[in-house]
């Protein structure tokens, strides 16, 4: 089993987080923003990835610190678990619609983060997660993780429908990514023969 664990206590958040790369998709999320539990539960669901992911951060300052630092502590443990990457998958892509919106989400577990975001909200919040958020929390993911991520909004109105698809399609793409496939061995996926940059 891939499993990671991180806790860190700063005078911004006190996060605890565990994945289990190699679970099915059941989760514990509790960041004190509703909506952004509601999205990295989407996130472990769909990628399979099993997620705990507590924490209490200064909500009073604004929702800054506990959305990054979500990504941040997820990437870091999804990094960890994964090791040098030994017969990964590596690359992941999704189309991803909910209802009238359709979003593509392509991304490389390259050690090279790389952000490529064509996404825009046409409300501010969310239920009450700032939507300026929801690309930072994916720039933070990917470097965390070191991720080639490129995610684009072909077309959508409904914030909600826009965002979720955004989750889910990251979610797929990462599953595709991250799974072992065992033609390969327990090879590095590079001819390079090392995934770090
Ligand atoms: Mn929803």
């Amino acid at each position: 089993m891939r499993t990671a664990s991180i806790a860190r206590k700063t005078h911004e958040t006190d996060i605890s987080v565990e994945v289990n790369l190699d679970g099915c998709g059941t989760y514990d999320v509790s960041t004190g923003i509703g909506f952004l539990d509601h999205m990295i539960e989407q996130f472990s669901r769909h990628s399979l990835i099993d997620i705990r992911c507590r924490i209490v951060g200064d909500l009073h300052v604004d929702q800054h610190h506990t959305t990054e630092d979500s990504a941040i502590a997820i990437g870091q443990a999804i990094a960890q678990a994964l090791g040098d990457k030994a017969g990964i998958g590596r690359y992941g892509s999704a189309y991803s619609p909910m209802d009238e919106a359709l979003v593509r989400v392509a991304l490389d577990i390259s050690g090279r983060p790389y952000f490529v975001w064509k996404a825009d909200f046409t409300q501010e919040k969310l239920g009450e997660l700032d939507t300026e958020l929801v690309e930072h929390w994916f720039h933070s993911i990917g470097q965390a993780v070191g991720i080639t991520l490129h995610v684009e909004l072909l077309y959508g109105t409904n914030n909600h429908h826009v965002c979720e698809a955004i989750f889910k399609g990251f979610a797929r793409a990462m599953r595709s990514a991250v799974e072992r496939d065992p033609r390969k061995g327990g090879a590095i996926p590079s001819t390079k023969g090392q995934l770090g940059g």
